[in-house]
Order: C-alpha cells, then structure tokens, then sequence
C-alpha cells in the first residue's frame, strides 16, 4: 500500500522529471502515463532502507534532508544541464562521467558536479545498510590484504585520507585496473572520470554529518564504518574495473 507521502513524493519527482522536456504539467500529474514525461530524465532513486536505518551512527534527520534535498537537487539541476544540450539525451550518467571532454562546453561544469553528485550518492546509499559494517571476507579480504597489509591498514588509510579532505569532497577506495588504492576527490568528482571505479566512498561534505557531528568529521568516519554493506562492495569487486 503506498502512502500519501510517498505518493506526494513519487508525483514530486515525476513533475521534476517532466520538466526536462520543456513542457509544463500540473503539480499532481503523475510519474507515468504522462505524453510529456522525459522518458531519458534522471531520478533520484529511492533510499533503499528507511532514514533511520543507520541509527546510531547517522541519524534520520540528516539521511532525510541528505537523500531528498541534496541529491534530489543533483537530479533536478543534471536534468537542466542535460536538456540544454540535447546532444546528450539519452546517455547514462557514467558515460556523461567518463568522458567529460566530450560533453559541451557551456553544461560541461554543471554535468561534472551534479552528475557526479547523482553518479556518487547513488552508490553511497548501496554502500551502506543496517546491521552493516564489521570486515569483508573471501576475494575482497585478500585483495585489501595484498594492497594495504591488513585490514587495520586499510581501515586506517582510508579514514587518514577521509579525515584530510580539505573542504567538501569523498575519500574512495577504487579499482585502477586491478588495483586496489585509496584516493580522495574533491567536490563531487567521481573516480570513474579519472578511469577508476569506486567500490567503497565515504561523502565527508559537512552536509554528510554536521546536525550529529558538528565539526568533529573524525568522529563520524569512525562511526560510519559500522554501516558499511561488505557485500555490496564485494559484489562490485567481484565485476571488476
Ligand atoms: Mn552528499
């Protein structure tokens, strides 16, 4: 049974979606069904566990405002980039991502930040669940073995490079090649415009942790690695780079 929240949600994202193609509907019109509808839009994908799933670690609050307002924001000014340069039509967000040379001039900053928001936040949720975090297991145990010592030494890098990230960006640990390395990027760049594919990232942007952690960034790496889906980044090592 949907509720009318989430019936309110869906027609707000289908109007948002719509918009795209230059027409105007009525607030209300649904998502489907509609001749107006942009079939190529982007949308924001729903969370795929309740806001407050990630309790105690990350707080329902910010997950809502996280998820709803901020990535929903990349969604909707993706899609504004995207409608001004029609050539685009039709590509995914990794092939806008990939090939940033290749995207035009004029939208080529906008489809790197909220592209890269879209591409980045979509992975993030997947990278975390409830009941999450504790160590990975089988190949991708050995491969973070191999690359940084241990466990503790990956563990450690990544929160080093997490913690150090000056101003708004991700700290990553990616595939270059077959390659396990830790990285940062800064704003909302994204490791697969670099050829890298992202198995694991943590968004250290303020707007990631600031209602729970204020400024203590140190304090919510650490908290966030108990809500780290192993098996979602194990399933993406495991398809390779
Ligand atoms: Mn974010």
């Amino acid at each position: 049974m949907i509720t009318r929240r989430q019936a309110l949600k869906i027609t707000t994202l289908g109007a948002t979606a719509c918009v795209v193609g230059g027409a105007k509907i009525a607030f209300g019109q649904g998502i489907s069904g509609s001749s107006v509808h942009d079939p190529n839009a982007f949308t924001l994908p729903p969370l795929p566990y309740p806001f407050d799933a990630l309790e105690p670690y990350i707080d329902a609050k910010t997950m809502e405002i996280h998820h709803d307002k901020h990535h929903g924001t990349y969604v909707t000014n993706l899609n504004k980039a995207v409608a001004e340069a029609p050539e685009l039509k039709g590509k995914s967000v990794q092939e806008l991502l990939k090939d940033l040379n290749a995207v035009p001039e004029k939208v080529r900053t906008a489809v790197r930040n909220s592209g890269g928001g879209h591409f980045n936040h979509s992975l993030f949720w997947q990278m975390m669940k409830k009941g999450g975090g504790g160590e990975p297991s089988g190949e991708l145990a050995k491969a973070i073995d191999k690359a940084f010592g241990s466990f503790s030494g990956f563990k450690e890098k990544l929160s080093d490079t997490a913690t150090k990230v000056f101003g708004s960006g991700w700290g990553w640990l990616v595939l270059d090649g077959k390659d396990l390395k830790i990285q940062p990027t800064p704003n909302q760049d994204s490791p697969i415009s670099q050829g890298m594919k992202p198995l694991l990232g943590i968004d250290v942007w303020e707007h990631a942790y600031y209602l729970k952690y204020q400024n203590k960034r140190a304090d919510y790496i650490k908290a966030w690695f108990n809500v780290i889906n192993w098996d979602f980044v194990a399933e993406q090592h495991a398809k390779g780079a």
